[in-house]
């Protein structure tokens, strides 16, 4: 890792509100693929428009819903890296921590993080689309795989179509999840950028207000984004490397 100027050090120590924002590159080396990465991105080889929207689940149930079993498997037979356990570890080492992710997977949890604020839902929370209560029954892995057709659940109060439990394109954030990373956005002290692209809104605009709030913001990414030229850092590199040793660097594990 490139050495961290000593005033972004220094600021990061200082800091007594630390928000952790987290993309799809913070879990790609648990083997989680990405979205809009060149080669492995998700959006590269299925079309977001047949599969990551209400309408898409309206016209064809099945399709949507062996996708996301798809993805749920994945998610499954998969373990938390380094990034994600360092980012766990920092709960015991600062003061306020927020942690806020873009990722449906539950990688964070099982690295010990406890509150996670979910963005875009979870792959492993489906619910109702009709009466919108959680579907209880717990799903069992099953051996789905990309493109496979899979009939969706009912519902045992309703009957309803179940539904994955992540936003789709074209619907909102939820609302407790979203204020409260709204509110940690404008008032940290310190924003560390992990693993996205920041090209989906709204979730992109919080980096960009923790940058108008004049917190000290940390990019760790593996490629150049919109926003390099805004935050204070960039590091260059794979968030299971480069986070773990930023973390490290600025506040040591107390002995
Ligand atoms: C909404 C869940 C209100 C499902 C997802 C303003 C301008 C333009 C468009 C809009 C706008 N406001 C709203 C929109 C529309 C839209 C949007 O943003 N479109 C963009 C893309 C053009 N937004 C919405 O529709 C949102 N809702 O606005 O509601 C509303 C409602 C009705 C009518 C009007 C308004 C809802 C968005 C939620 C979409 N759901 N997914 C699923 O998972 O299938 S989005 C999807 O993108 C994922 O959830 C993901 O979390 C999210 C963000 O992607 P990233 O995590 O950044 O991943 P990406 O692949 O892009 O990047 C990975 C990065 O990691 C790369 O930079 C790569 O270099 C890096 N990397 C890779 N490996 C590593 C690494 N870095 C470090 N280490 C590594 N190892
Ligand atoms: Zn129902």
């Amino acid at each position: 890792m490139a050495a961290i100027p000593a005033g972004v050090i220094a600021r990061l120590k200082g800091a007594r509100h630390v928000v952790v924002f987290t993309g799809a590159g913070a879990s790609a080396e648990s083997g989680i693929p990405t979205f809009r990465d060149q080669q492995s991105g998700l959006w590269r080889h299925f079309d977001v428009q047949s599969l990551a929207t209400p309408e898409a689940f309206d016209r064809d149930p099945a399709l949507v819903w062996g996708w996301y079993e798809w993805r749920r498997v994945q998610v499954l037979a998969s373990e938390p890296n380094a990034a994600h356990h360092a980012i766990a570890g920092l709960a015991a080492r600062v003061e306020r921590p927020t942690l806020i992710t873009q990722n449906v997977d539950d990688l964070h949890e099982r690295a010990g993080s406890r509150k996670v604020l979910h963005l875009h839902g979870r792959l492993c929370a489906p619910y109702c689309s009709a009466c919108r209560s959680e579907y209880q029954a717990a799903p069992q892995p099953l051996q789905a795989q990309a493109g496979c057709r899979l009939e969706p659940p009912r519902c045992d109060r309703c009957g309803g179509r179940v539904r994955p439990g992540v936003v789709w394109f074209g619907e909102c954030l939820p609302s407790g999840p979203w204020e409260q990373s709204v509110e940690a956005a404008c008032r940290c002290d310190a924003f560390l950028c992990i693993g996205t692209s920041s090209l989906v809104e709204p979730a992109a605009g919080l980096t960009r207000a923790a940058i108008a709030a004049g917190a000290v913001t940390v990019q760790v990414n593996l490629d150049s984004t919109c926003l390099d030229d805004f935050v204070t850092l960039n590091l260059r590199g794979p968030a299971a490397t480069v986070l773990p040793e930023l973390l490290a660097d600025v506040w040591p594990a107390v002995e």
